[in-house]
């Protein structure tokens, strides 16, 4: 029994959401899965998971129109989960996609720019990305230097961005940049003169994902590459939220796969004379393990019952995320110790899923930040500076 059974959880779920979480299941398992360590320890994601996704049907799911399936909260987050309990790098592939690229061009871009990249995107046919960190600036995305100037009637960009996931493979990256009217999101197509792209190497974690920075030299663009909508830093942090919301279940699948390895191991590996699940003391890692997972999901749910009532606010996606990411390192530590050595090895699970998670507790709003947005949700006081 895994800690979902545990509570029932599974039993809540509405018949389409069920059916989501087993189809997106179903295919991982076939044909992600079974490549999924090699591809960590090469430190590459293939380019063709990008339209086996869209085929799928999980890039921007939760967007409505042009190509777009307009699931539900809670069936996109059930994708997340079962994505990211394969790996977290399939995961973010698919929040850069579709919650941050897609996103941005969704809420934000012209009738024309939605025309000309969402069904794409959806489709895997084009990949996206999403920079807004730099160098020098990533919990304080205000004091980005990446600048945007108008020179007639076009814009030039110049500026650096770092740990940009999917940025080498991306046909359109959305660019935030400072302008003399404030921050403004720009649409910048591969192949642009001046806009180049290079991986980050040497990761230890999240190494079934590409990671690039991002040049910008005299990058020049038409206005009808700038995002109409987005005006303002809060722009870029509205397109945060809805990645955050993905983490929030993601995490429970990380979790949730590194329990299940952990208790297959646990019935079958025998230790004086007895199988190590038999022992008191991995018998309360479980117990403690499925706790965490369990609370997770369950805040998980709520968070989605709550955004598909367009009730949910900024900092509950904060309380889920640095609660459910926490909780999901805890679990995947712990699950590596009950496998004892073979736990530091790939062929099992749980700390290839570790090392991931330390990119997800940082990335998206390090722990840090998400703790100060509840500070300053309970308290009135903003302690960012
Ligand atoms: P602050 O003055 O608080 O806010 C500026 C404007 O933004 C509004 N706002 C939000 N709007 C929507 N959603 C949110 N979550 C928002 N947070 C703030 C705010 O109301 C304000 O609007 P307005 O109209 O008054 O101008 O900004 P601040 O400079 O004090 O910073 C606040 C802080 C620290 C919370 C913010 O900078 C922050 O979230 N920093 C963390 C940066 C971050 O998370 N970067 C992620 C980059 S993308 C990524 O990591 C992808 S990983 C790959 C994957 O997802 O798989
Ligand atoms: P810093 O901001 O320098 O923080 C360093 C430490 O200081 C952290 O512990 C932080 O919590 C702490 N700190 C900072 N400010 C405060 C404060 N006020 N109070 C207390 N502590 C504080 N970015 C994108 O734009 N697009 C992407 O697609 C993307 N993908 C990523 C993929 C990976 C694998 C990784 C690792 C990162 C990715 N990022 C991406 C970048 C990510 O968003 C940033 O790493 C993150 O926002 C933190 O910024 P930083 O690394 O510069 O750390």
């Amino acid at each position: 029994m895994d800690p979902l059974e545990l509570l029932d959880i599974p039993s809540t779920l509405g018949d389409e959401e069920r059916d989501i979480r087993s189809t997106v299941a179903r295919y991982l398992a076939d044909h992600v899965r079974p490549h999924v360590a090699e591809w960590f320890e090469a430190g590459a994601l293939p380019r063709e998971i990008a339209p086996e996704l869209g085929r799928l049907g999980v890039l921007g799911m939760h967007l409505d129109g042009y190509g777009c399936a307009g699931a539900s909260a809670t069936a996109y987050g059930l994708a997340c989960l079962e994505l990211e309990a394969v790996d977290s790098g399939v995961r973010s592939f698919v929040s850069v996609q579709g919650s941050l690229s897609m996103f941005s061009i969704w809420r934000h871009g012209s009738e024309e720019q939605k025309l000309q990249w969402l069904p794409r995107l959806a489709a895997g046919e084009a990949v996206g990305c999403f920079g807004l960190t730099e160098p020098d600036f990533g919990s304080n995305p205000a004091g980005m230097r990446t600048r945007a100037e108008r020179r007639g009637g076009d814009w030039v960009l110049n500026g650096t961005k770092t740990w940009i996931t999917n940025g080498s493979w991306a046909d359109v990256a959305t660019v935030w940049a400072n302008t003399e009217e404030g921050v403004r999101g720009f649409l910048v197509p591969r192949g642009t003169p001046g806009f180049t792209a290079r991986d980050i190497k040497g990761k230890l974690s999240m190494r079934a994902s590409v990671t690039s920075e991002l040049s910008l030299e005299d990058v020049r663009l038409p206005e009808s590459a700038r995002l109409p909508g987005a005006l303002g830093l809060g722009a870029a942090l509205s397109c945060l939220n809805e990645a955050r919301f993905g983490i929030v279940f993601g995490a429970v699948g990380a979790a949730l796969d590194c329990f299940r390895t952990a208790a297959d191991y646990a019935g079958t590996r025998v230790q004086f004379d007895r199988p190590i699940a038999g022992f008191q003391l991995t018998q309360r890692k479980f117990a403690d393990m499925s706790l965490a997972v369990g609370n997770a999901m369950l805040l998980a749910l709520h968070l989605a019952r709550l955004k598909e009532a367009g009730a949910l606010r900024p900092a509950q996606i904060s309380a889920g995320k640095l609660n459910n990411v926490s909780a999901a390192i805890a679990v995947a530590r712990e699950a590596r110790t009950i496998l004892g050595a073979n736990g530091i090895s790939l062929d099992y699970s749980p700390m290839r899923h570790a090392n991931n998670l330390e990119s997800v507790l940082t990335y998206e709003g390090t722990a840090e930040i998400h703790a100060l947005a509840l500070g300053h949700a309970l308290t009135g006081i903003p302690a960012y500076r």
